[in-house]
Parts: structure tokens; C-alpha cells; sequence
């Protein structure tokens, strides 16, 4: 995984960032795999990107051919990591297909056994199209889906068949943050069985663990490891431990992987929410990644400065709407002790009879990389599913309660939650530990904000939210950037917005029932011409920006920081 701090110390790693040949279809939108490269139009793009960034690719929705000579030093087994491509893609080393992947927003991995010395073409070819046979999770949307190799990619150089897939940290699993559950997931590329041994090493406590019998395909090994006099992770002191695994064959270390940990458990009490038993009050924002300049490629010094944003206007939370982030971005929520709500990619999207056949599976798959993957992040504080789909319908519900139930197998030591606009008439409010909840007074829906939610209360708390936490997941209002209205009426002006929004806050954060609040949104961001035929969208994007797209705060962010920080 590329990751802003060293992870590997004896696997050899080289980014394969940088610039990348492109090659697009001369006409049309599709492109064979195996297509010879003279018969294309050739671009180069930087990697990590998006070809909207090319002037002649601003509105491209297809396919193309993403090319890098790769340079082998060692042979032996390869792994290349793929921090995410955008949104399908097939991977092909010196013209044999030997990867693939649906879903922009999830990492993969392409492990080749055995890799001669020398140079190779590593070829993926990437869609960004719609349509009903290739992503049931990218529709037309109220936000944009690029195209590209929009995370960055690694060649990993293994130095043995079996490496380190995977490192799951758990703190407080029993109950003590300080006992940390250790499990790592061993993977042998070659059929033959090994044996060895796990070192684990953290603030200078070590742990020695047989790994015996590791035939081909992975297996795990699990310990508990115990940081006795280590600092805990809060918010306000967010204390991180680097835990170093070592993978030991026949007494020669040939792999390890370091990775973090924040001493933290959290949990639900009635109506509160509990980081290390200290009830939190989110403050927090909606954020999509993107950029007009970068897409959903976002670059560090950006998310950097979109933090620095979010914290001067007071908050200390951030929901990921709506997909696994960028894991580099969840360092620095790490670091910086913000609250995360991560959720699986799904907005909108019908899980009910009317639903795309691929999207149980899809969803799945989605799922599990992103509990494996972000698993680690003490800032990521619950788990979220399915934004505004199907929770109103009984299909509806056996999917919510599918993927409730998968997430909790895969990690029981967050609580999970979804966020609904269906109200009262939602069916599953029963299922999650967070009842949640996106609504929009005065701006989709009618009334004083205060008054609407106390209506909205009366008759959401009856089907399945009393007693347990409440969080307002969306609300907000809109505003076009620079559009000044001197009489404070007019509807997408700056001054509008800022009072709409001086209404809300005045009711959510500070009320006794509300255990969160996330706005909605962070950012302006660019939505697909298809969606809702592009009527309330001016400019082809979701103008509900605190700031606007190139991050220029709107009136209304003085709004948010007065009342944000009047929590303190
Ligand atoms: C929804 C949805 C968001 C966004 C928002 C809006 O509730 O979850 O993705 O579309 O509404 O701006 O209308």
C-alpha cells in the first residue's frame, strides 16, 4: 500500500508514479486489450490521474490503454499494487492477462510468481464507461467518475514466494486498548509448503510466532501483543505506534511490513458514541475527493490543506462519502486525530428487485477490501454501508442486513451505521448501531429547521432509532461561488446559503438527541450530465460546497467555524 511513512524495510518497493503513455481509441470509445499501440492516439499522464485533466479528454467516458515499461532487477515473484484505478480495470504483464479489478475507490494487488530479469510492458486497461455489464457501483451520479490510475501504483520485488499479504490490528478487542489483537496473513505463491516464523516488534517489546504450514494460497497467524505503558489515541492527543512483522524462512528475513496502530476502542452506549469511553460529539464534514485540477486523484498537499480547512472551521470529523478513501488521506486523519466515518461506495443505488445483478457482489467485494485495507486507522470510528439506497423495501432490507452483518464478521470492533433519507419509512433503522439520518430544512424539504426536527424526531425515534445514537449524516444548502445577493434572498446566492446554514447549526450540533453532525458538503464537486438530467445542478455540480471547488471558502464557512468552535 503506498503510504506516507516507510512501511517495508526489507521489501524492496519502487513507486511507479510518474509519467505514464496513455493511448486512446482514434475513434469510438472502446479499445481491445490487445490492441497494437501504433493504431492508437497516444497521450502522456501522470500517474497518479485522470485523463479529464487532458483538454481533449475533459469529457471522455470510455477506455484506454495505460502503458509502463517496467524494469526488473531481481528475478523472482512480483507483486503490483494498485492503490486504485478508476473505475474497471484489466492488467496485463508482457501481454498476458493476469489482473482485473470494478471499483475505483479500493485497493488490489497483482501477485506474478516469478519474474524473469529485465524489461516488461505492464499494460491495464482502463474504463470509465457505464452500463448495466461492467460496474453495478459507477452510475451517473452526483458526483463525477474519472478515468484513470487515480491512486498510485507500486512494484513490490518479493524476496520469497511467501510474503506478508496483510497486517490486522486491534486494539481492546477484550475491552483494554492496550492489548492489541495481532493478525497476519501469510500468502505462498508457489505450491510448495513452507514454514517460518513471525517476529512482531513494537516500542521495543518483541514477540516471537511459529508460522508453520503455509501451502499455497494465504494463511493466517494471530497474537495479542500488549503495549503496557504505550500513550492512547484521542482526538486531542492522537498517539500512534509503529508495529514492525518480520517474516523469518530457514533464519533469513525475507519480508516484513510496518504499519500503525492508535490505542482506542470505541462503542456505542444509549445514546452516545465512545471513544476510549469518553463520549465524542461529531463536528464534522461530508467530503468527496475532487478537484477540477486533479479529478478524484487527489494529491497530499491537498488533502493537507482540505484538513487544515476543516479544522479552522472548527470540525473534528469527516465522513467519506461516499467510498473507501485514499489511504494517505487516513494517515493523516490518523495523525492529526480526526474521526472517520468510512463508508462502502454506494450512493443512491437500488438494492431492491430493480437492482443491478452484479451489485450484491460488487458491494461485497467492496466491503471486504475496505475492512482489510483501512482496518488499521484508529481515526476510523464506524463503518458505514449504502448511502440513501433501498432501506425503505423489504429486498431492501435483506441487503442492509447482509452487508451489516458481513462487515461485522469482518470487524467487530466498530460500530457500523448507514445514513437514510427515507425517514419514518425506513425499514432497517433496527439493524444498525448508529441511526442515521440525511436531511435538508429549508432546502429540500420545508419548514424552520427547528421545528421540522422536532416532527422529524417524533417519528423517526418509534421505528428502531430510540436509544441509540443519532447522527445528522447530511444537511446544507447551496450556493454558486461568487454570487452575492445584497437582500439575502436569492436562491444558489452566498448570503443565502450562509443563513441557511446559521438556521441548521443553530439546531443540530448543540441538540441533546444529535451525537453527530456532518454537513453536506465539504467541497463544490463536479456530478455527471446524467444525473438528475442536470436540473438543480448549476454548473454540472453539487454546489453544496462549504468552500468552493478550488477550496476559496463561501460566506457561510465564518457561519460554521463560529458555531463548530462554539463547541469547545
Ligand atoms: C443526498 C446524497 C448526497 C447528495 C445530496 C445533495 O442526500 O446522499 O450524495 O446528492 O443529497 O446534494 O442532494
Amino acid at each position: 500500500m503506498k503510504s506516507l511513512y516507510c512501511q517495508h524495510k526489507v521489501r524492496r518497493v519502487t513507486s511507479l508514479d510518474g509519467p505514464w503513455a496513455f493511448y486512446f481509441p482514434r475513434t469510438g470509445t472502446e479499445v481491445s486489450p490487445r490492441e497494437s499501440l501504433d493504431r492508437l492516439d497516444r497521450e502522456q499522464l501522470h500517474v497518479p490521474g485522470v485523463w479529464e485533466m487532458l483538454p481533449g479528454k475533459a469529457n471522455y467516458r470510455g477506455e484506454a490503454l495505460a502503458v509502463k515499461t517496467v524494469l526488473i532487477e531481481n528475478p523472482g515473484p512480483v507483486r503490483l499494487y494498485f492503490s486504485g484505478v478508476s473505475h474497471t480495470a484489466r492488467v496485463f504483464w508482457d501481454g498476458e492477462e493476469v489482473g482485473g479489478h470494478h471499483n475505483a475507490y479500493t485497493a488490489f494487488a497483482v501477485n506474478l510468481p516469478a519474474v524473469d530479469r529485465g524489461r516488461h510492458e505492464l499494460r491495464v486497461h482502463v474504463s470509465n464507461a457505464h452500463g448495466p455489464g461492467i460496474s453495478a457501483l459507477h452510475i451517473p451520479n452526483d458526483y463525477y467518475n474519472y478515468g484513470g490510475l487515480s491512486r498510485p501504483v507500486e512494484l513490490h520485488e518479493l524476496a520469497h514466494p511467501v510474503f506478508i499479504e496483510n497486517v490486522k490490528l486491534t486494539p481492546g478487542q477484550q475491552g483494554d486498548p492496550r492489548e492489541v489483537h495481532v493478525e497476519v496473513t501469510l500468502r505462498n505463491t508457489s505450491p510448495q509448503p513452507e514454514s517460518g516464523a513471525l517476529l512482531i516488534e513494537s516500542r521495543g517489546k518483541r514477540l516471537e510466532l511459529p508460522a508453520d504450514g503455509i501451502a499455497g494460497g494465504s494463511r493466517k497467524f494471530a497474537t495479542v501483543l500488549r503495549l503496557d505503558d504505550a500513550d492512547l489515541w484521542s482526538p486531542q492527543h492522537p498517539a500512534l505506534h509503529d508495529v514492525n512483522v518480520q517474516l523469518q524462512i530457514a533464519g533469513r528475513t525475507v519480508d516484513d511490513l510496518i504499519t500503525r496502530t492508535g490505542l482506542r476502542t470505541v462503542r456505542v452506549q444509549g445514546e452516545q458514541i465512545l471513544v476510549n469511553d469518553t463520549p465524542v460529539a461529531l463536528r464534522g464534514f461530508n467530503r468527496h475527493e475532487d478537484h477540477p485540477d486533479y479529478g478524484c486523484a487527489i494529491p497530499v498537499p491537498l488533502m493537507m490543506k482540505d484538513l487544515e480547512l476543516m479544522r479552522w472551521m472548527g470540525a473534528n470529523a469527516v465522513r467519506t462519502s461516499h467510498y473507501p478513501n485514499d489511504p494517505r488521506f487516513l494517515e493523516l486523519c490518523d495523525e492529526q486525530g480526526f474521526l472517520v466515518w468510512e463508508e462502502n461506495h454506494a450512493r443512491g443505488l437500488k438494492c431492491d428487485e430493480r437492482m443491478n445483478p452484479l451489485f450484491p457482489e460488487q458491494c461485497r467485494e467492496c466491503n471486504r477490501e475496505m475492512v482489510d485495507q483501512h482496518h488499521n486507522h484508529p481515526s476510523i470510528i464506524m463503518w458505514g454501508i449504502l448511502n440513501e439506497c433501498s432501506s425503505n423495501s423489504e429486498k431492501g432490507r435483506e441487503e442492509y442486513a447482509r452487508q451489516l452483518a458481513q462487515i461485522r464478521e469482518l470487524d467487530s470492533s466498530r460500530p457500523l451505521t448507514f445514513a437514510s433519507h427515507w425517514a419514518e419509512k425506513d425499514l432497517c433503522m433496527d439493524l444498525p448501531d448508529i441511526c442515521s439520518y440525511n436531511i435538508y430544512p429549508n432546502w429540500y424539504q420545508k419548514g424552520d429547521p427547528a421545528e421540522f426536527f422536532r416532527d422529524f424526531l417524533e417519528k423517526i425515534e418509534p421505528v428502531g432509532v430510540a436509544g441509540k445514537p443519532l447522527i445528522i449524516s447530511e444537511t446544507g444548502a447551496g450556493a454558486i461561488p461568487g454570487l452575492h445577493d445584497p437582500l439575502r434572498r436569492a436562491k444558489w446566492s452566498e448570503d443565502r446559503q450562509c443563513d441557511l446554514l446559521e438556521d441548521l447549526l443553530e439546531v443540530f450540533p448543540s441538540h441533546p438527541r444529535v451525537a453527530g453532525v456532518f454537513l453536506w458538503q465539504f467541497c463544490d464537486v463536479r456530478v455527471d450530465e446524467g444525473f438528475m438530467n442536470g436540473t438543480q445542478r448549476p454548473r454540472t455540480m453539487n454546489n453544496k460546497g462549504i468552500v468552493d471547488e478550488y477550496r476559496r471558502p463561501k460566506l457561510a464557512a465564518r457561519t460554521v467555524r463560529h458555531h463548530f468552535r462554539a463547541k469547545d
